[in-house]
């Protein structure tokens, strides 16, 4: 059987998952922090969750884990068979992460953990944020998922990158990423509405 490592308080951790969760995947979650022990870096090599134990080895990097997932579960499908519209999944997983989480993060030391970041830090992640709300609002379909018509790996990363993103914001920088997209709004309340979802908030919340 599948085994996740990660703790339910990390949104990578969700992404995954949700994705197992969706795709009725027999898996085992074991609870495990981020660690720079050689027995965890055996397993994850930068230390980070999730990773996933298949019966061949050790994954990490969600995006990976979630591409595995798919070659080794293929439904239902959370890529499009079409080979530009997965393409387009793609760009939009990554802009996700790279424009909106990433930058994110750079807020989570005092957001979620207690710590201060410079004003010169709150300053390039309000102006990145920006733009990587635009972008990602520029691109994506909300018909009523992030690429179209039907739930995609981006809807898992929309709402594990967005949600973390918006509280840190309005944490941090005292901004609604969401003011400006209601089409986010709508899309995270369709979202939160999976039973899949619904079983990653109440992991969360035990
Ligand atoms: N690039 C990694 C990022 C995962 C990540 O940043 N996980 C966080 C927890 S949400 C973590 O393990 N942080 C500890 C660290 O960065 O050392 C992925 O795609 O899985």
């Amino acid at each position: 059987m599948l085994k996740l490592y990660g703790f339910p308080m990390s949104n990578y951790f969700n992404m995954v998952k949700m994705a197992l969760l969706e795709k009725g995947v027999d898996f085992e979650v074991i609870t495990t922090s981020p660690s720079q022990q050689d027995d965890y870096l055996s397993k994850s090599p930068m230390g980070k969750v999730p990773c996933l134990e298949t019966p061949q080895g050790f994954l990490s990097e969600t995006s990976v884990i979630l591409e595995y997932l798919e070659d080794t579960c293929p439904s239902p499908a959370l890529f499009p068979a079409d080979p530009f519209e997965k393409a387009k999944v793609r760009e939009l997983m990554k802009q996700l992460e790279l424009y909106i989480e990433l930058p994110a993060r750079t807020l989570f030391a005092e957001a979620f953990f207690g710590g201060k970041v410079s004003d010169a830090v709150k300053e390039k992640a309000t102006a990145d944020l920006a733009k990587g709300v635009a972008a990602v609002r520029r691109n994506a379909r909300f018909s009523p998922y992030v690429a179209g018509s039907e739930l995609t790996y981006a809807d898992l990363i929309f709402m594990y990158s967005v949600n973390l993103a918006g509280a840190a914001a309005k944490r941090v920088l005292s901004v609604n990423l969401l003011d400006d997209f209601p089409e986010a709004k709508v899309l995270m309340g369709t979202l939160n509405e999976r039973p899949s979802a619904k079983q990653v908030a109440a992991d969360q919340a035990a």
